[in-house]
């Protein structure tokens, strides 16, 4: 079993707490799913609530941290070089729906780098977690990327733009592009969960655009934490401001990368 830090422990301890709630919500869900209005503003106030327990437990633990949340936005704190970055539904829409694939997210930045994430997936327990230079984890179990090395033997994820999103058309040839040379391509609408599947050998690969910091910052040093690349598509590394992200293992990042940027240029 990991010996897991101080700062992991405060981490894992608040994704539970919000968990709880979550997991009594979710299972709410699935009875208002057959009224005509839907379960959209319970599952608005759901995610608010978990929301409010991450940043009441973190904010008890490391008073002076500073926060960017999905819901609340970006709250300073007096030690502006620590920041926690949360995601308290990642894969609301799932959730929405009655589907079992949703996560809760929470990265610490120390000084612009991601120090340390937890992603937890609350309906299978799976605790995935890492911290710089401590390698990633699921449970108590040490995670590594994958190691196949064909394109042809390639699993990847991504996320499809939807309405009120751009990109539609570019994504559009970039899903061209990569189904044609690989095993296969997953959509399971959690962006969270798709990085900690590429940390934990899963996917070979995961690329999206138009993602925001919170759907991916723990993921981050999981995927890295686990031997894998983290970039934008183009190679750049200000994926946490820039919207879009490409992450995979060493054998297939570049691979991947080319065909999703010969995609782009196709259309120029
Ligand atoms: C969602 C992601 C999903 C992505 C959407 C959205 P949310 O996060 O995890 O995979 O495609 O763009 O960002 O809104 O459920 O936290």
């Amino acid at each position: 079993m990991a010996l897991r830090s101080a700062l992991i422990n405060v981490m894992i301890a608040a994704a539970q707490k919000a968990a709880r709630n979550l997991v009594r919500d979710f299972g709410e869900v699935e009875n208002l799913q057959v009224s005509r209005k839907g379960p959209a503003d319970f599952v608005s106030t759901a995610d608010k609530k978990a929301e409010q327990t991450l940043h009441a437990e973190l904010h008890r633990a490391r008073p002076d941290f500073g926060f960017i949340m999905e819901e609340a936005g970006v709250i300073e704190g007096p030690d502006n070089s620590n920041r926690w970055i949360i995601d308290p539904l990642d894969g609301t829409t799932n959730f929405l729906h009655g589907i079992p694939h949703f996560a809760i997210s929470i990265a610490l930045e120390r000084d612009r780098d991601i120090l340390a994430g937890v992603i937890y997936e609350p309906i299978g327990d799976q605790m995935f977690w890492a911290e710089k230079g401590q390698g990633a984890h699921l449970n108590g179990k040490r995670l590594r990327v994958s190691a196949r090395s064909r394109l042809d033997d390639a699993l990847f994820a991504t996320g499809i733009p939807f309405k009120g999103t751009e990109n539609h058309e570019p994504f559009g040839r970039q899903l061209a592009a990569v189904m044609g040379e690989c095993a296969g391509v997953r959509r399971f609408g959690a962006a969270a969960l798709d990085m900690a599947y590429v940390a934990a050998g899963r996917y070979e690969g995961y690329w999206e655009t138009g993602i925001n910091a919170w759907d991916i910052a723990a993921g981050v040093v999981l995927v890295r934490e686990a031997g894998g690349f983290v970039t934008e598509i183009d190679g750049g590394r200000k994926f946490l401001t820039r919207n879009n992200i490409l992450a995979a293992t060493p054998d297939m990042h570049g691979p991947l990368g080319d065909i999703l940027r010969k995609s782009t240029k196709a259309r120029d």
